[in-house]
């Protein structure tokens, strides 16, 4: 059946939509139903410029034919197979090639579907491994304000975005959070890492002092904090957590769910930022999006602290039936060879300059307070209208639409994150229309 066919469902009751507002959209659904490269085409025969590489995913652009037919071939070849006590070569070459792009250091990966399931692995594996190394009261764990790791329970407990949060009762216990690093009065309008707040990095200190190392199992961060409205890491700061979880022995999880795979110029955020963390947490662009699937890298020394005991015993009592998935597997075999193939995290690099350039001349449009880029990544934020947050960005958002391109609002914050094969003549149409569609705000 061709996309032609389900053109125009008539009835949109049923589909309980995530993250949306259901009344509003299905008064005036927004449906997609091709893509290609840069480009949604709309329902209604419009082409849409992708702003956002659909969620943060798309980094190598849409329907790339290499993606598509390893897809097609894996599942002709092998649907499925067990992924408990049984594996299939894909999975294991995944893995291999993922080490090969990941920080000196990553030695294994641990796959799952999705980025929340891989926060709450890398969580559960944090404690179990403390346990594992005679630490079994250090349980704590730490996020930070304003950070997002999915939606599932440990995700929301460690993450900081109140919406997410209150609504789900208790949360886990035995959590604390880190100040957000957002110093608007100071940093605002910085190009790349602010200069100012490093020194947030020793309210890590104070949490360390009010419930001690001993009971603290693992700090979680986003190394550039996406969801919220795009927070770069002041200069400095990143260092300093990594120094400070290494003096008390507590692990450091990057969550690279966004920055992972050339987001920010380089294949991770931990590289190219220069820290290394513990473990990190991936999804998103290890498929292009195309195919659900996360991982959590870890370090030779996590994993092996686990390969003791008898050895027909399992290590870890966790996973998922989808774990390694084969069709997952052959499209992210496929997508790091296109990455590979095209250079794109070095082309993310390049065009970094040029977008940051369009990027801040946006400063002279109405209501725009701030403006932070790093790699493709970018945000303008905007002054909320009075006694209605929110409302201004989402008006902005409906706009750029109906003009032909794809933005993300946050709060009033719009964030932009285009596919890395995105051209620099792109590049000045979306910032252009972006600019457009700021001077007609109200
Ligand atoms: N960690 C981080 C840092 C994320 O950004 C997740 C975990 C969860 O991933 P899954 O695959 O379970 O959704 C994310 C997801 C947006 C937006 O527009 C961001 C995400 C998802 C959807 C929209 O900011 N991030």
């Amino acid at each position: 059946m061709s996309h032609r066919a389900v053109r125009a469902p008539n009835d949109l009751r049923a589909f309980w939509m995530p993250f949306t507002a259901n009344r509003q959209f299905k008064q005036a659904p927004r449906m997609f139903v091709a893509a290609d490269g840069m480009h949604y085409t709309t329902s209604d025969g419009r082409k849409v410029l992708d702003g956002t590489a659909g969620l943060w995913c798309c980094n190598a652009g849409h329907c790339r034919p290499r993606i598509s037919q390893a897809i097609a071939e894996q599942a002709a070849e092998m649907d499925y197979a067990p992924a408990f006590q049984m594996g299939h070569p894909k999975a294991f070459e995944l893995a291999n090639r993922l080490m090969g792009i990941a920080p000196e250091g990553m030695e294994h990966a641990f796959f799952t579907n999705s980025g929340s399931e891989s926060v709450e692995t890398a969580l559960k594996i944090a404690i179990a491994y403390q346990r594992a190394i005679g630490q079994g009261a250090r349980t704590r764990l730490i996020g930070r304000e304003r950070g997002y790791h999915g939606v599932n329970f440990g995700g929301i407990s460690v993450g900081g975005i109140v919406s997410n949060r209150k609504f789900f009762g208790t949360l886990l216990t035995g959590v604390d959070h880190m100040p957000h690093t957002h110093l608007p009065g100071r940093n605002a309008w910085s190009k790349g890492q602010p200069e100012h707040g490093a020194e947030l990095a020793d309210e890590l200190e104070r949490i360390v002092t009010l419930h001690d190392a001993s009971t603290i199992a693992a700090v979680i961060v986003e190394p550039v904090a996406g969801s919220t409205g795009v927070l770069i890491p002041p200069k400095g700061y990143l260092e300093r957590l990594r120094e400070i979880c290494t003096r008390h022995g507590i692990l450091l999880i990057f969550d690279e769910v966004i920055t992972g795979f050339g987001r920010t110029g380089a294949a991770f955020a931990a590289e190219k930022y220069g820290v290394l963390p513990d473990m990190i947490t991936c999804a998103k662009g290890l498929t292009n999006g195309v195919i659900p699937m996360g991982a959590v890298l870890t370090t030779g020394a996590i994993h092996d602290a686990f390969m003791t005991g008898p050895e027909h015993l399992i290590e870890l009592f966790h996973g998922y039936t989808y774990s390694g998935n084969p069709i997952a597997a052959a499209a992210g075999l496929a997508t790091l060879e296109v990455y590979a193939e095209e250079g794109l995290f070095e082309r993310a690099a390049k065009l970094a300059p040029v977008w940051e350039a369009a990027l801040h001349s946006l400063r002279d449009c109405p209501h725009v307070i701030d403006i932070r880029n790093e790699g493709l990544i970018g945000a303008v934020e905007l002054e909320p209208i009075a006694g209605e947050p929110t409302k201004r960005a989402f008006q902005a958002f409906l706009a750029a639409y109906d003009a032909g391109f794809l933005i993300r609002t946050t709060g009033d914050i719009i964030a932009m994150s285009p596919p890395l094969i995105i051209s620099e003549a792109q590049i000045d149409e979306l910032v252009g229309g972006l600019r457009k569609v700021l001077q007609k705000l109200a």
